[in-house]
């Protein structure tokens, strides 16, 4: 039986990464723009990948995605209608708010217009819930800088949560890019009120930075000034992979279950990062290059400097798993070389041996290429995964990584402190004043920065031998502010559980899942 996946996908960010994620779908399981399989893809397809985890069949027996796509405004979803694949979606799938203002970069307004158009959003995703046979969970696709995405992603994040309380929700949350000058002014606002909620309503956080996809496109990829559809195709590749254990089964991880609770081994630290190597963008995806092409594609073999190195080259399984440890590699912008990892996964695909993996892992222990926490065992977990069979890669092997790292802490100290400095100016408040949510002071805002506050604590605490410790007098001096277990009773993380337990449950995952 299919476990199968609901996406909503919310705002300008949330369907531009959305809508290339289904493209890279249809092209890697066979399926044509209107939802038709390809006839190379009709025979024997049934035995090598699951399309019914993020698709279903319609009466005419098209494929059909399980997404809702949600926007205040209709720029981006009406560029969707337009383009090539218009007629993928249900379009009863399709919710743009009848006004269309947006909410203007304001977080307060997109949470107060979905709570205002709940019912027509919600009637939307009941109706594919019910559609499933055996929903596991959500994926929600937002950026939390601008108004819509995080404002009504958060409200829908709460609403998910109370709805679906047995079910698990991912995100995969694009982070502003702060190397630059900041596109909206009020982003750190936004993403801290988002923060809370990505805290307190979702099981699992997959962190997309822009500031470090942007930094991969320039130096892996040689594209000098990246476009949003340069790094989108990143983010497809990234989501593309992190779910291929989902879509083509092997013997693990064929779950997301099974995938989010050998990465998240207490509750609230499940912020994840990934990194993939290495990078074969289609033809035509990239804005301007670099002069790497090799055979019609344009490729770029990340983790190696310089434009020498933007031909093909030959990938090992340890240069694969050595390349994906690498900071400047990593979808996140904080350095990995301080602090230790909770959990590692490598999702290896291709032309892979085991006794390659074996001999990969006994290396980079040696070298020392990784830290894990000192407060129990962990490893480096490998999951060989089948890969399409319609989609040619231009390397023999290929790896995505996803992990939790106490690194990531930095991150939201970077947006507290930004956060900070605007609110101690008391800039554009009046803004958000004029929302309800503001209207009786600006309590919402310092609730949300305490979380955060938490949420860094607890990382820096994971990093040391008494973390478990720390785990449980934290608990019980935050439970008021945390609110009380908002996530109450969800798998595979509860809250309510101590963070000794939830190791345990890990650490016996580990054993089964590692080499
Ligand atoms: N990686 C990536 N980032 C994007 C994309 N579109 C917007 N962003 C980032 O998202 C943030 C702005 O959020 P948007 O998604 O545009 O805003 P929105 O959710 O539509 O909200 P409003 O337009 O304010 O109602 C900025 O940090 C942008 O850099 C995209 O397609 N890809
Ligand atoms: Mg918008």
């Amino acid at each position: 039986m299919p476990r199968e996946i609901l996406t909503v996908q919310v705002g300008q960010c949330g369907n531009q990464v959305g809508s290339e994620f289904w493209k890279r779908l249809c092209q890697e399981h066979g399926i044509n723009k209107d939802g038709g399989v390809e006839d190379f893809a009709r025979e024997g397809a049934s035995s090598v990948d699951r399309k019914d985890v993020f698709f279903y069949q319609a009466d005419d027996e098209q494929y059909v995605p399980r997404s809702v796509l949600v926007d205040l405004e209709p720029r981006v979803i009406n560029q969707i209608l337009a383009g090539d694949y218009r007629n993928l979606y249900n379009p009863e799938n399709i919710y743009v708010h009848p006004e269309g203002g947006g909410a203007g970069n304001n977080w307060a307004v997109g949470y107060a217009t979905a709570e205002s158009v709940a019912e027509d959003v919600l009637e939307k995703i009941d109706r594919e819930a019910n559609n499933s046979d055996s929903l596991e969970g959500f994926v929600l696709c937002h950026s939390i800088a601008g108004g819509t995405g995080s404002g009504m992603g958060s409200y829908l994040l709460e609403r998910l949560n109370d709805r679906f309380p047995k079910k698990l929700i991912q995100t995969y949350s694009v982070f502003p890019n702060t190397a630059e000058t900041a596109d909206v002014v009020v982003q750190p606002y936004n993403s801290i009120l988002s923060l809370k909620r990505l805290v307190l309503n979702a099981d699992a956080v997959v962190v997309l930075d822009n500031s470090a996809l942007n930094g991969i496109a320039t130096s892996q990829l040689h594209i000098a000034q990246p476009s949003v559809s340069d790094t989108n195709s990143i983010v497809s590749t990234v989501m593309a992979a992190s779910t291929s254990t989902l879509r083509y089964p092997g013997y693990m991880n064929n779950d997301l279950t099974g995938l989010l609770s050998s990465l998240v081994p207490t509750p609230r630290t499940h912020f994840l990062m990934t990194a993939y190597t290495p990078f074969t963008l289609p033809e035509g995806l990239a804005s301007g290059t670099g002069g790497a092409s090799g055979a019609g594609k344009l490729t770029g073999a990340a983790g190696v400097g310089g434009p020498a190195a933007s031909s093909v080259r030959k990938t090992s399984v340890f240069d694969v798993m050595r390349r994906l440890l690498q900071t400047k590699n990593h979808m996140v912008s904080t350095s990995t070389k301080k602090g230790s990892y909770l959990a590692l996964l490598n999702i290896v695909q291709g032309e892979v041996d085991p006794s390659q993996v074996h001999k990969a892992l006994e290396s980079i222990r040696e070298k020392r290429l990784v830290r894990f926490i000192p407060w129990g065992p962990a490893s480096i977990q490998v999951a060989l995964s089948n890969k399409s069979p319609y989609t040619r890669s231009a390397h023999r092997v290929s790896g995505l990584m996803m992990a939790n790292h106490t690194s990531i802490h930095s991150l939201f100290e970077k947006t507290l402190r930004q956060y900070k400095t605007l609110r101690a100016r008391g800039a554009f408040l009046d803004q958000y004043k004029k929302q309800a949510i503001f209207a009786d002071g600006f309590d919402e805002f310092d609730d949300s920065a305490d979380i955060v506050r938490n949420l860094v604590d607890e990382y820096k605490a994971a990093d040391r031998p008494d973390y478990l410790q720390w785990g449980e007098a934290a608990e019980e001096a935050s439970s008021s502010a945390i609110g009380a277990a908002a996530t109450a009773d969800r798998a595979p993380v509860d809250p309510r559980e101590r963070p000794s337990s939830r190791h345990a449950a890990a650490a016996a995952d580990d054993y089964a899942h590692s080499y």
